[in-house]
């Protein structure tokens, strides 16, 4: 059986939450979710604190087969070399840097990554790529639809040939509950799905796969949505 591991962050201050859907989505594909929580590896009380975050992710990555990057709040404008916008909402550093090592230590380690929402979008600033910070005020249709988040809302345009579009089986429709998007998108991804608006919508690269919708909220009505976790899951 596939070990997955599965990154996650904050709900709220000093409490950690998942959608269930993530791990959920992966049990139902017959793999083994691992999950693990955002870390700095600089635990201040610790005697034992030799443990840089590269090592710490170095292990993490070890223990699995492939690697999912989950949903959350937004990404540091910092972390692409902007100052914070003021339709900026809550941000997670620790949660940046540790991600950003999990992808590139799974690269490294030749590990598949599935990066969902915002972690398609730590997925392409930690390549090299920027983000809009916000997708209304840069001029797009609003996607920040908690009120149907597990309804589509938007269609998606798929590129041919895209391998992602194969694995979805003719389903067009997705769900949008995110306020930011692709900017500059970084050298090694490539777009195979936009939105009718123009917002990249889905991104591939050697081993990547980035969905900006949420297919661990619209699988259970829809199985087609289990398509990048397939796509994860495959040899
Ligand atoms: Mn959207």
């Amino acid at each position: 059986m596939k070990r997955i591991g599965i990154t996650f962050g904050l709900a709220v201050d000093h409490k950690y939450s998942l959608h269930m859907g993530y791990p959920g989505a992966i049990l139902e594909l017959g793999g083994i979710p691992m999950m693990y929580v955002s870390v700095t590896a600089t635990p201040t009380l610790s005697h034992h604190s030799d443990l840089s975050l590269a090592s710490l992710v170095k292990e993490f990555v070890s223990e699995v087969d492939a690697l999912l990057v989950s949903g959350g709040w937004d990404v540091e404008p910092a972390q692409y070399g902007q100052a914070p916008q003021p339709e900026l909402e809550a941000t997670e550093p620790v949660r940046d840097f540790f991600e950003a090592a999990m992808i590139e230590e799974a690269r490294r380690q030749g590990k598949k990554v599935l990066a969902i929402c915002r972690g398609m979008q730590i997925l392409n600033v930690s390549m090299g790529g920027t983000l809009y910070q916000d997708l209304l005020a840069a001029g797009f249709d609003q996607h920040q639809r908690m009120d149907r988040e597990y309804e589509t809302c938007h269609s998606v345009i798929f590129e041919p040939g895209s391998e992602l579009a194969a694995l979805m089986e003719g389903a067009t429709e997705v769900n949008t509950i995110h306020h930011q998007g692709i900017d500059r998108l970084a050298d090694g991804l490539r777009v195979v799905a936009h939105s009718p608006d123009g917002v990249i919508e889905a991104v591939e690269g050697d081993g990547l796969l980035g969905i900006q919708w949420h297919p661990e909220r619209l699988y259970e009505a829809d199985p087609r949505h289990l398509a990048g976790f397939r796509w994860l899951m495959a040899d």
